[in-house]
């Protein structure tokens, strides 16, 4: 009876198993940060609502998929990968959203948008590919992955994104553009290292687990866009009632 079960029961997590435990905690965090998120929409201006609620959505996204990601490693001791690249098929183009968001009531187009997201489809499918479909050609595809990703860093640095929030009245969605960029520069710069440590990769054999690089990554990066844009939000929907009570005075 009890050998029955133990057959349905989720795997034990095993002292000692790093990836286990980064798969356990990434979920715990991102699913906290989507109540976090969701809960906060209510302090912000009308404006910002959308950019919370993506913020949520892109953690929430996440939450689901690690929670099935955790039970394929505890199970198989083998990388997710499908599940990998579902989730990041879905939050990478919503991280993309949140760019938009910030700079839409300032004239932000969405060509730019579709640019943001063709270049993520770019990235993410030359990946999965060379991660999943043809491995022996694992540095090429990294490379025409990394052309989508450096395209997404131009938009943000010195194309039309940057141009708008540059031009913005508001310093705090300039800030908060120059943050998420930093984000994408730096956060997501992580994950090409966790792709390259693939065997036959060009970091291939120095026993560095790309779902622990993967999996750091997400937290920084998925929590981490979340908390900007909520910082950018807060700060600008205070500014904005502080001017309103003024003006009468001004007046
Ligand atoms: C929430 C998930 C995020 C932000 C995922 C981001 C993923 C990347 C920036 C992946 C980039 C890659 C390269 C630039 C080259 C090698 C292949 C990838 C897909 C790992």
């Amino acid at each position: 009876m009890f050998d029955q079960f133990s057959t349905i029961l989720l795997e034990t997590l095993q002292s000692g198993d790093v990836v286990g435990f980064t798969f356990f905690t990434g979920y715990m965090a991102m699913f906290a940060a989507s109540v976090f998120f969701f809960f906060e929409r209510s302090q912000v201006d009308g404006k910002w609502k959308t950019s919370l609620l993506v913020s949520g959505l892109i953690t929430m996204i996440a939450a689901v998929h690690y929670y099935y990601m955790r039970d394929i490693w505890l199970t198989t001791k083998t990388s997710p990968t499908q599940f990998r690249y579902i989730d990041w098929t879905l939050t990478v183009p919503l991280m993309c959203v949140e760019f938009y968001l910030l700079i839409k009531p300032y004239g932000g187009k969405t060509s730019t948008l579709w640019k943001l997201i063709g270049y993520s489809v770019l990235m993410l499918l030359a990946g999965y590919i060379g991660e999943a479909i043809d491995p022996a050609r694992t540095i090429i595809w990294g490379a025409v992955s990394t052309l989508g990703y450096l395209g997404i860093i131009y938009e943000a640095t010195l194309g039309d994104v940057k141009k708008t929030a540059d031009a913005s009245s508001n310093p705090e969605v300039a800030k908060a553009v120059r943050l998420l960029r930093n984000f994408v520069l730096i956060g997501w710069g992580i994950y090409p290292i966790g792709y390259m440590a693939m065997p036959g990769g060009l970091l291939g054999g120095m026993g560095i687990n790309l779902d622990i690089v993967y999996n750091i990554g997400d937290a920084i990066n998925k929590i981490g866009f979340g908390l900007v844009v909520y910082g950018a939000a807060m700060a600008s929907t205070k500014n904005e009632s502080a001017t309103s009570r003024l003006a009468p005075v001004n007046a």
